[in-house]
């Protein structure tokens, strides 16, 4: 059965809810490992207020008995500690009308106009409570379980941010042991100095009323070659490593490997050479692949980035248009973030666990942990055992 999920839940609802299927049988998981990624995506210099008042935590409510999945769906809930905050304008009784202000003036690159217009609503509130990104707790959490599963095979999804406005991070290989600190960087950058200057700039970017964008980079490490497959379009892992980072709200773009920067670089000069080692096997000295070709992993690292672009709730509102007098006035004002660049990071390695469990689970089934795991070595020891031709 194929990893599926789907989550439910209002910003200042009383909860988020996620409901995983096709999670295979007898795989250890607790609430700790979904917690330590809810809290590791409530970091970053940059987040406004509401971070002060939620402290994320996950409450597993089906699927899982004595540590193991069971293989059913697995439920989670994330409570909203502000919900006791929102009760009436969130309350899902009917409005008498009382102290519940509608929102009117669109903000400009948020769902609120579209949504409205779409929906048929009329009111704001409606469109902005589902469109916030506070979702991303919730996949977040499906994240955790894909990250158990690709652990129990020695892969690992980690994170970083590579730039923030203007300030980019100095290039340089890395490995998997340079992210054990990356969550100790105000903002999740392993650059010193672009940190201390990424900081800066959240800081200037606040008082000037302002919001910024940024890049996140995420890897995989650890995974076989042959996940995915080229036989056709929706099957190529490259776009669905795209389509899964393009889905987290505000990012505007997705580049794998060297990306976009191939496009100015002759062939002889784009490629990974390939090398043969009798112990390891095949190899690449470089990766400007990203680990991916013809759509399947080459067991090299798979490295993509993503562009957020800068948060549209801005303390100095754009112009806009007040849906209920067509008159020009300021866009709305909410509480928001300035800079959400290190937390997407996290939703990032999230929604890249999920799509390589996903494809893990396709080729070595999806039933049974201990079955998936013993397909898997089998695999690796066909592989192991040819790396010539008979
Ligand atoms: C968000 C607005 C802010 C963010 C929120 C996303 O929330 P609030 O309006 O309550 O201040 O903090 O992000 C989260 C709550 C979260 O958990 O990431 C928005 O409008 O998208």
């Amino acid at each position: 059965m194929k990893l599926r999920y789907t989550t439910a839940g209002e910003s200042h609802g009383p909860q988020l809810t996620a409901i995983a299927s096709g999670v295979p049988a007898g795989l250890s998981i607790s609430a700790d490992d979904l917690n330590r990624d809810l809290a590791r995506r409530q970091l970053g210099h940059g987040r406004g207020g509401r971070m002060k008042i939620e402290k994320d935590t996950g409450e597993i409510t089906a699927g899982v008995r004595h540590g193991l999945t069971l293989g059913s769906p697995v439920s989670i809930t994330i409570k909203n500690a502000d919900w006791k905050n929102w009760r009436t304008i969130m309350s899902v009784e009917k409005d008498d009308g009382a102290g519940t202000r509608k929102l009117l003036v669109p903000r400009p690159g948020h769902a609120d106009l579209v949504g409205v217009q779409k929906y048929g609503m009329d009111d704001i509130r409606s469109v902005l409570e589902r469109a916030s990104a506070r979702e991303t707790a919730a996949r977040v959490a499906v994240g955790a379980i894909a990250r158990r599963i690709l652990g129990e095979l020695d892969i690992a999804v980690v994170s970083h941010v590579v730039q923030i406005g203007k300030v980019r991070a100095g290039k340089r290989r890395l490995s998997i042991s340079d992210f054990m600190a990356v969550d100790k960087s105000a903002v999740r950058c392993l650059d010193v100095k672009a940190t201390k200057e990424m900081v800066a700039a959240i800081n200037a970017a606040r008082k000037a009323g302002e919001s910024l964008g940024g890049v996140f980079e995420v890897i995989a490490y650890g995974l076989p070659p042959g996940l995915g497959s080229y036989m056709s379009g929706p099957e190529r892992l490259g776009g669905r490593i795209a389509a899964a980072l393009m889905s987290i709200p505000a990012i505007k773009g997705a580049e794998l490997g060297d990306g976009f920067a191939l496009a100015a670089i002759p062939g002889s000069k784009a490629h990974d050479e390939i090398f043969l080692d009798p112990e390891k096997g095949y190899y690449r000295k470089t990766n400007h692949s990203g680990g991916l070709e013809g759509g399947m992993t080459t067991g090299e690292p798979v490295v993509a980035r993503a562009c957020m672009k800068p948060i549209p709730t801005l303390t100095k509102p754009l112009d806009s248009v007040n849906m209920k007098t067509g008159k020009s006035a300021p866009a709305l004002k909410e509480r928001s973030d300035v800079c959400a660049v290190p937390a997407a990071a996290v939703v990032g390695e999230a929604m890249l666990a999920i799509e390589l469990a996903r494809a893990l689970m396709e080729k070595f089934g999806s039933d049974c942990m201990a079955d998936l795991k013993e397909s898997y070595l089998v695999y690796l020891r066909r592989l192991r055992g040819s790396w010539v031709q008979p």
